[in-house]
């Protein structure tokens, strides 16, 4: 690729790399730094992150820990049983716990799972996982066991895959002559607009806009024929694409991809832009939590997600301003957040009457956590959050 960069968001940790305190010194960092592939306008890391240190057998993310994602899930197997030919053959890329698949039945869907816990988890449910990275090697062996499929979905997984071409190429090899490839990731349009930088961290080398998926799918043999903008994780695109025999995109596509054009995800000034908004959230972010500590109040963050793993490393934000993180995954809970050591703790008996504040780590989920935490918000308890600037909600 043929790189330009344009962010550099410091040295960064694995952004699920909770850790105990045994485990501080020997932690892993890296430089975090983007950049725009001069070609295909794809945004990239300049250097990518080995995918073995992110995804392994501790991975702690469990995509079923939000009734929103859930839900999302749910209405969406709905509607692709609706479009797909009965009896479909399914394949996940990236399976996590199964949020997705559960909606499936057993026999006809296989997964593929390089975090081997998860892949464990979802083999005992009984449905079929792979475990290992999806590459052409493991795409050859499932086609040779299981043959062609008619879905290829994956879920917050393509955007992982440092090489795209292989990637893509690869299910290009195993969807049937009509089959869908279905893929959502957060999008780079509503990444831009809504200045949500966090969206970039190790296991997110790429932010996709459609004019960059255009380029890589189609050398790829696959062709855009649906784009669905959504609102999941801050807004995303779902992306539906076809062989080119079968192909016969709709109007959304091009509707996407002059909407990018305007917005000018194809110039390098919109990127140079966009960093000094970043730069100007983490002077404000930084100033306003540090006032709440000065006037006594007591911080917390709501949510150890990957997106605060980059907000609190480039910002400099660690415990002397905020004390404790609350998260519902018990695979994070009294551990440390990567690089500014916070610790985190289970909600209950924790957010409680003494939390004046708290950070929205969880910012895409706003509306779920506001409805849940009434009682903090009645009682006068402010979030805060930095999307789209810097402040109370
Ligand atoms: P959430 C992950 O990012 C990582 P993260 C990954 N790379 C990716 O692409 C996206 O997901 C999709 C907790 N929570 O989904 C649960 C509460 O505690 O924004 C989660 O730990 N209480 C695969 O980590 C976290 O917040 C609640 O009420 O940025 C949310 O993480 C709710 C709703 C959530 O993803």
């Amino acid at each position: 690729m043929n790189k330009r960069e344009f962010l550099d968001l410091g040295k960064q940790p694995i952004a699920n790399g909770f850790l105990y305190e045994n485990e501080f010194d020997k932690e892993f960092f890296y430089d975090l730094k983007v950049a725009i592939d001069r070609d295909t306008h794809l945004i990239t890391h300049v250097d990518y992150v080995k995918p073995e240190l992110m995804f392994n057998d501790t991975y702690a993310y469990r995509g079923s820990m939000s009734l929103t994602m859930r839900k999302h899930f749910a209405e969406l197997s709905e509607s692709l049983k609706k479009t797909l030919p009965s009896k479909p053959k399914i394949l996940e890329i990236g399976s996590n716990d199964g949020v997705f698949i559960k909606n499936w039945d057993k026999e006809t869907t296989i997964a593929v799972e390089p975090c081997s816990n998860f892949a464990k988890e979802t083999n005992d449910l009984g449905y079929k996982t792979y475990d290992g990275f999806w590459t052409t090697e493991l795409a050859e062996t499932i086609l040779e066991e299981n043959g062609k499929v008619d879905l290829v979905f994956a879920a917050n997984c393509m955007c992982h895959i440092p090489d795209l071409d292989q990637t893509f190429s690869a299910v290009e090899s195993i969807l049937t002559d009509d089959g869908f490839f279905v893929f959502e990731d957060p999008s780079l349009s509503k990444m831009i607009n809504e200045n949500s930088f966090d969206q970039i961290y190790d296991e997110h080398p790429h932010i996709f806009s459609v004019i960059a998926l255009k380029s890589f799918l189609e050398r790829n043999g696959l062709v855009i024929v649906r784009v669905d903008n959504i609102s999941v994780h801050g807004g995303s695109n779902r992306i539906w694409a076809q062989k080119e025999k079968a192909a016969k995109p709709d109007s959304s596509v091009e509707q996407n991809i002059t909407h990018e054009n305007i917005i000018g995800l194809n110039t390098f000034c919109t990127f140079d832009r966009f960093a000094e908004n970043v730069e100007d959230c983490k002077t404000d972010l930084h100033r306003l939590l540090t006032r709440c500590v000065d006037q006594g109040k007591k911080v917390v963050s709501y949510g150890a997600t990957s997106k605060s793993t980059t907000v609190f490393n480039y910002c400099g934000i660690g415990p002397d301003l905020i004390q404790y993180i609350t998260d519902t995954t018990p695979e994070k809970q009294n551990k440390f957040s990567p690089g500014v050591h916070i610790p985190i703790v289970s909600p209950e008996g924790n957010f409680d009457d003494s939390v004046d504040i708290a950070f929205l780590g969880a910012w895409n989920f706003a509306k779920e956590i506001k409805k849940k935490e009434e009682v903090f918000i009645n009682r006068g308890g402010k979030f805060i959050t930095h999307v789209p600037v810097v402040r109370f909600v």
